[in-house]
């Protein structure tokens, strides 16, 4: 089982030519504003406030690097889909957001966040679908698992399973997590610990 022996905040970069440029396998959290990424990186390290929480969406707008083990890179994401943010805003966002995901060499996968209380969303879907054109691995995570019942995780996780089939064969990775209870923590560091084994530092020359 891995554990978590040591975690550290790097930096914050504006531009992926910013990120941090040592050659370690790289795991992104991204999701819409509020949904839960800088909780999620919070209990996969079992620290409090590495990563900026609020309760006020949009506040995370760099490139957030934090060092685990002395391994391996977690990035928390500014979040996408907030309504009172102008569109030129939305836009530059996007495009910073989307230059990393294609550039970042050593991202290895992206943890795709879903508030698990909501019905599948186009503007998730698109995200996904242009992340799956651009051959981009990704694994969904449901968060805010602490929110429903046992028999509305699974009815909710089989309908977007359902949805997802239309598009996707095989479905993606998915897990259900919680920042409150650590439920899900198990089998994403266990993830993060296979993806991390495939990681061949010659793609950065
Ligand atoms: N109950 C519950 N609340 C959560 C969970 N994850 C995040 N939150 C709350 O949702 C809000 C946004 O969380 P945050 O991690 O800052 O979201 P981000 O914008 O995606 O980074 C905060 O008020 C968190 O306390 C969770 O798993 N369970
Ligand atoms: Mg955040």
């Amino acid at each position: 089982m891995l554990t978590i022996k040591s975690s550290e905040f790097i930096k914050s970069s504006a531009r992926v030519d910013d990120c941090p440029k040592a050659p370690f396998p790289e795991f992104a959290f991204i999701g819409r504003s509020n949904v839960g990424k800088s909780t999620l990186i919070n209990m996969l390290v079992n620290r409090k406030k590495l990563a900026k929480t609020s309760s006020a969406p949009g506040k995370t707008q760099l490139i957030n690097h934090f060092l685990v083990n002395n391994s391996w890179y977690l990035t928390d994401l500014p979040g996408f889909g907030f309504a009172k943010v102008p569109l030129k805003e939305k836009k530059k966002w996007d495009q910073m957001i989307k230059q990393y995901l294609v550039q970042r060499k050593q991202l290895m996968c992206t943890f795709f966040l879903i508030d698990i209380r909501l019905k599948p969303q186009a503007i998730d879907m698109n995200f996904m679908q242009w992340m799956g054109e651009n051959r981009l691995p990704f694994a969904i995570t449901f968060t805010k698992a602490d929110k429903i019942n046992k028999t509305n995780i699974k009815a909710n996780t089989r309908n977007y399973k359902n949805t997802l089939s239309k598009t996707w064969e095989p479905l993606p990775p998915l897990f259900v997590s919680s920042g409150i209870t650590a439920a899900g923590r198990n089998e994403i560091l266990e993830y993060i610990y296979e993806c991390s084994k495939l990681f061949d530092p010659e793609v950065l020359f």
